[in-house]
């Protein structure tokens, strides 16, 4: 059959999202006519066009809308619309005669954005300094893009991101009612959207479209380009699945989307879309894992005797048609591992299904993805790396796994140097003392460049509730292994777990000041904790001294189901912590405040660290 994956808007415009170059390569090698597009990439290259911000601008001036960056974007105008060209060529190729141009800085309008660089805000001007002729012209053209941003949130759409559109709509959504009336509503992105589908549909021609929704920030885009095929081309069977499906939408009750989406497949795609291609060709047929309305109701589908497809007998993603030059680096900081998520192509690719650990109790351990762990083998990986770097000419990794086996690393990292293939490769990793100075020190030489990886809280009896497996202790090790070796290390932190209080907070923040005094993390993220369904704190609440709310269905019944709303048993007040939290780490990934008195970041009142950690 003739199918035609698509990446809808929102995700990243660095690198595709590799989720439909597994299912393109599997359903190639299952005979059929697949076409992959990055609708995200297409939009962004159409907004970021000087037509596109002739358009912007004429949407500005009609909103009316009265503030001081929409008057200095309306009188700069013309030099927006003059320079955008040569800007996005230039993130795009890394080339440009107008460098010196650009970090000169007389030719490009300057907003907002640029003010930290003026001032030197927390020294960003003195890294600034520190960069090459290059990275200096890409972090300018960065923040050029950044001042568009924020015009077209204030003056044209607010629900635009560079990496998520209408992510507030998708968030916590136990009813469809809402994105029902936003799909009404049409913003000049939404026209581009439905005229991107247009084009690709007239160019493709498919008989059936699969819609790719890895996070919240890819729902609207998504039903927005569904809307579009069911209107304008109603033959054509619209798909969806992926991440936020697979999480969200797997006690979905409410028929109303299949007004405009056909099916509904969960968990892996290879083989439910296999099965389904089949299912529509012939009007019959076994399906996995697949919901759709039958006779008004929803209907979920999984035949006996189905099976998914061992991951290590999957061939390598296939990025066909996904044209890596065109994809735009942004460099919007300064800090060298903070960049690596906007900056660069990346080929993205899975070392294993799932997760080695699996125990986590705030990770949704109980869903397939996360849960049923197959990796692959060295060999086999280095195979599909090599497989790739032919395809699409990049020798830039991401591995996207929850967290990399650090059996297969090792292995990997022999394999790449035996073979003496020339990568630079970075990935989530969970922090394994496995980790030793020897196998750190292996994978830098086999292009290691960077890892990430959840310390979540820094406090002894909240890590046990946690179920991380680690030990303050053995988080430093294995971060100095990483340090001298020459990895840059970001870690995901975490705040407000079930009966965590204010002091083990506040201590976690000691822990991480003196980490990033000794230069053990380059950066770090602070979230704030979210129960999830799947989790086991969600499946177990009474254990974690929490009760969750119930919350109102529609009548139409429940959509979305992830996020749930929960009391602790005794209140603590978390939310106070998280500016102080995010203000501090701000300061330490640039090198400041790293010896203040750790209770000047916050507002309120806040103890003092009692943890007694020499490191
Ligand atoms: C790596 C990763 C990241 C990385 C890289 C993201 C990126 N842009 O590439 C980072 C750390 C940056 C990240 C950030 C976020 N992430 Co994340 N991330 C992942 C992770 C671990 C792997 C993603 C991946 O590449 N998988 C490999 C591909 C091949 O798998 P896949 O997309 O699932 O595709 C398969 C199936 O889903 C299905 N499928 C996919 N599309 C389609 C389409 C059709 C038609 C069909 C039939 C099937 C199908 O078939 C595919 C092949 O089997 C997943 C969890 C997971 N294991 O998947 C979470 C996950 C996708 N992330 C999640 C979230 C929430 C986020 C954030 C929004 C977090 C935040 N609050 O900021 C951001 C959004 C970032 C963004 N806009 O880019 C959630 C999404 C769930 C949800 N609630 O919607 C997940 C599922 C994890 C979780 N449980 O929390 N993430
Ligand atoms: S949080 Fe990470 S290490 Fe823990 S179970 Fe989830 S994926 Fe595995």
């Amino acid at each position: 059959m003739k199918v035609l994956l698509v990446l809808p808007p929102l995700t990243q415009f660095n690198t595709p999202y590799p989720s439909t170059a597994y299912l393109t390569s599997y359903l190639e090698k299952a005979g059929h006519e697949v076409n992959q597009i990055d609708l995200g990439l297409e939009l962004i290259l159409k907004m970021f066009s000087k037509e596109g911000l002739k358009q912007i601008t004429q949407e500005v001036r009609k909103s009316k809308i009265k503030n001081e960056l929409l008057d200095f974007f309306l009188d700069a105008a013309n030099e927006y619309e003059n320079n955008i060209e040569d800007v996005i060529s230039f993130l795009q190729t890394h080339e440009s005669p107008s460098i010196s141009k650009f970090i000169e800085r007389q030719t490009l309008p300057e907003g907002p954005r640029f003010i930290p660089l003026d001032d030197n805000q927390g020294g960003v001007l003195d890294l600034y300094n520190g960069l090459s002729d290059k990275d200096k012209a890409k972090h300018i053209c960065s923040l050029f893009l950044d001042d568009l941003a924020d015009v077209i949130r204030i003056g044209v759409d607010a629900d635009f991101g560079f990496s998520r559109y209408a992510e507030k709509i998708a968030m916590a959504l136990t009813s469809y009612s809402p994105v029902q009336k936003r799909l009404k509503k049409k913003t000049v992105i939404d026209e581009w959207i439905g005229e991107l589908t247009r084009v690709n549909l007239q160019k493709f021609r498919p008989e059936v479209i699969g819609l790719s929704i890895p996070f919240p920030g890819n729902l609207l885009g998504a039903l927005r380009i569904a809307e579009t095929t069911k209107k304008e081309f109603p033959d054509i069977k619209v798909v969806i699945g992926g991440g936020y499906v697979n999480t969200e939408l797997r006690s979905l009750e409410d028929s109303r989307i299949f007004d405009i989406v056909d099916f509904i497949t969960f968990d892996d795609g290879e083989k439910p879309l296999e099965n389904l291609l089949s299912f529509i060709k012939n009007g019959e047929g076994s399906l996995l894992r697949t919901m759709y309305r039958k006779e008004g109701k929803v209907t979920h589908v999984s035949s006996p005797g189905l099976h998914d497809v061992k991951f290590k007998n999957l061939d390598a993603p296939s990025f066909r048609g996904l044209q890596m030059n065109r994809y735009v680096s942004m460099m919007e900081t300064i800090n060298p591992m903070q960049r690596l998520w906007t900056d660069g192509r990346w080929n993205k690719m899975v070392l294993a299904h799932g997760c080695y650990w699996k125990k986590c109790t705030f990770c949704d351990v109980s869903l397939d993805y996360i849960g049923r762990y197959e990796p692959d083998s060295a060999i086999n990986v280095v195979d599909k790396m090599e497989s790739i770097i032919k395809e699409t000419n990049v020798h830039g990794f991401h591995f996207v796994d929850e967290a990399a086996p650090p059996t297969l690393l090792k292995a990997m990292s022999e394999e790449i140097l035996k073979r003496g293939l020339k990568v630079t490769w970075w990935g989530n990793i969970r922090f394994d003392p496995y980790f030793t100075s020897d196998v750190t020190k292996l994978m830098k030489d086999a292009g290691c460049i960077a890892v990430t990886g959840g310390i979540e809280v820094a406090s002894e009896r909240v890590l046990k509730l946690i179920d991380k497996g680690i030990s303050i202790e053995k988080v430093a090790v294995v971060t100095k292994n990483f340090k001298d070796a020459g990895v840059f290390v970001h870690a995901y932190l975490m705040y407000g777990f079930p009966t965590e209080t204010i002091q083990e907070t506040i201590d976690s923040l000691e822990v991480v000041r003196q980490f990033f005094k000794k230069k053990y993390l380059s950066s770090a993220y602070w979230h704030r904790f979210a129960l999830t369904a799947h989790s086991p704190v969600g499946l177990n609440p009474d254990k974690y001294k929490i009760k969750i709310v119930p919350e109102k269905i529609s009548e139409h019944g429940l959509f979305a189901k992830n996020e749930l709303p929960f009391v602790e048993e005794k209140f603590v007040d978390h939310d106070m912590l998280g500016i102080g939290l995010r203000r501090a780490l701000f300061n330490y990934m640039l090198g400041q405040g790293l010896d203040m008195d750790l209770r000047e970041w916050f507002d309120e009142k806040v103890p003092k660290p009692k943890v007694d950690l020499s490191l």
